[in-house]
């Protein structure tokens, strides 16, 4: 009697291990696919969003530094910066006397040389 449910219980164990097996096998393939799958789009540079905060502090930067306003630094306002002061004239690319945003963005984030 106790042989008999020994031997079902070992059969029983038997196929479940069998079982088991390749549910982990179908699982683990699953997996490696998934992960395989997850690598390509995560591959994509995001320098814009760590670039934000940056372009932001420079933004506010120069709402502070242009005291009347009219959304462009004269020379004597950028006074009030030396490190762009001492380029004015550099980062003045148009050459109108004044830096607009995108002249003083150039001219903080360019490299001191
Ligand atoms: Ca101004
Ligand atoms: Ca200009």
């Amino acid at each position: 009697m106790s042989r008999s449910i020994h031997r079902a219980g070992c059969r029983v164990d038997h196929g479940v291990v069998l079982q088991a097996k390749r549910v982990l096998a179908v699982t683990l393939g699953a997996l490696a696919l998934s992960a395989h799958a997850q690598t390509q789009p995560s591959i994509t540079p995001t320098p814009a969003a760590q670039q934000a905060p940056k372009q932001d502090a420079i933004q506010r930067l120069f709402s502070r530094v242009d005291t009347d306003g009219d959304g462009r630094l004269s020379a004597e306002e950028a006074t009030r910066l030396p490190a762009i002061s001492a380029r004015f004239d550099e980062i003045d690319a148009n050459r109108d006397g004044g830096l607009d945003p995108d002249e003083f963005h150039t001219g903080a984030t360019a490299p001191v040389r």
